[in-house]
């Protein structure tokens, strides 16, 4: 069998020739004594591209939101987030878990950021009987509501209001090149009023480990001492931190090829009888779309060679990346409407 078109993910992107290479020839040193040269250097661009003072190189994006929760917050102190965001959906619960931090969610709007008027309701009073909030946590691009990407206006305002009370702002940034590209903004611009900022190399910038957290120089001495008691603090990582060095000079930009690959894949499926889209709310590299029966759907997929994944009720979620090929999404609209006609 040829190898299949992955579209489960962009987390499935490997690494590529020049991430082997700088790895193969990174220099390296104990990190946990920051003697690691080639983490010091992706730590001090990474926080340098995000105009921010210093940044913390941890294992995944879902270690890197919860430091970043676990130094905001003490035990009993309250998050809000969107009910559709990642760290609600797929991180385990840790917050809560290990953090004692409880959550509360906020209805998520289409375009990923909930209404100001339903964040500003869930700001706890000072009472006696309220866990204090202390942190507002966004998303974007935002996965779960399709990829789209939160423009620096709204996503301004938000942070503005949790400011105006006296609440943080951390960004689960994952895919915040893909928000960047989408909307024509500088990615420094788009981050700068959030305090802290997670973003991934995994994703698709193709690096096979790694995200950062972002923020002030204090919060990220705080935030390594919290990676530390996790257990995410790492020693000749430097052959991890060579890849996402690559990954930031060189991955960057090509990452509105893929966006144009997801336009053609939801302007394609759009015209196929039996899938529901809105090919105008697809923004970057995710398109969710509905079936009627999506696992008997994806199950067809599979045996022709193309990988998609379920994302609940009648969803369907594709993802392009860089090791997908115009050619690739060709042939994918052609299995698709294969599938739906032997539905
Ligand atoms: N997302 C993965 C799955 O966990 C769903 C994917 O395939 O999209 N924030 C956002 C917005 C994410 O999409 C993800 C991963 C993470 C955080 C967590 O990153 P990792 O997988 O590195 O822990």
């Amino acid at each position: 069998m040829n190898t299949p078109i992955d579209l489960r993910s962009d987390t499935v992107t490997l690494p590529t020739r020049a991430m082997r290479e700088a790895m193969y020839h990174a220099e390296l040193g104990d990190d946990v004594y920051g003697e690691d040269p080639t983490v010091n250097a992706l730590e001090a661009q990474a926080a340098a591209m995000l105009g921010h003072e210093a940044a913390l190189f941890v294992v995944s994006g879902t270690m890197g939101n919860l430091v970043a929760i676990l130094t905001h917050c003490g035990r009993g102190d309250e998050a809000i987030m969107g009910d559709e965001c990642h760290t609600f959906h797929y991180e385990v619960g840790g917050a809560a878990a290990l953090g004692g931090v409880p959550i509360r969610t906020v209805p998520n709007g289409h375009d990923g950021l909930p209404a100001l008027a339903d964040i500003e309701a869930a700001i706890r009073p000072d009472d006696i009987h309220d866990p204090p909030t202390r942190l507002l946590c966004l998303e974007n691009t935002h996965n779960r509501c399709g990829g789209t990407a939160i423009g620096p206006e709204p996503f301004r305002a938000a942070c503005d209001l949790a400011h105006r009370h006296g609440v943080a702002v951390h960004l689960d940034g994952a895919r915040i090149f893909n928000a960047a590209i989408a909307r024509g903004c500088p990615v420094r611009e788009l981050v700068a009023p959030a305090d802290t900022v997670m973003f991934c190399l995994s994703k698709g910038l193709g690096a096979p480990v790694g995200s950062l957290l972002a923020g002030p120089a204090d919060f990220i001495t705080r935030a390594r001492k919290n990676r530390k008691m996790v257990g995410g603090a790492m020693r000749q990582v430097g052959v991890l931190a060579a890849a996402g060095l690559v990954a930031l000079d060189q991955m960057v930009d090509r990452l509105a090829e893929d966006h144009e690959h997801a336009q053609l894949l939801a302007h394609g499926l759009a015209a196929i009888p039996g899938v529901h889209i809105d090919p105008s709310r697809v923004h970057t590299n995710i398109v969710i779309f509905e079936v009627t029966d999506p696992l008997a759907f994806l199950q067809r997929l599979q045996a022709e060679g193309v990988l998609g994944v379920y994302f609940g009720g009648q969803m369907v979620r594709l993802v392009t990346h860089y090791g997908i090929t115009r050619a690739d999404i060709e042939a994918t609209l052609v299995t698709v409407r294969q599938a739906l006609r032997a539905a």
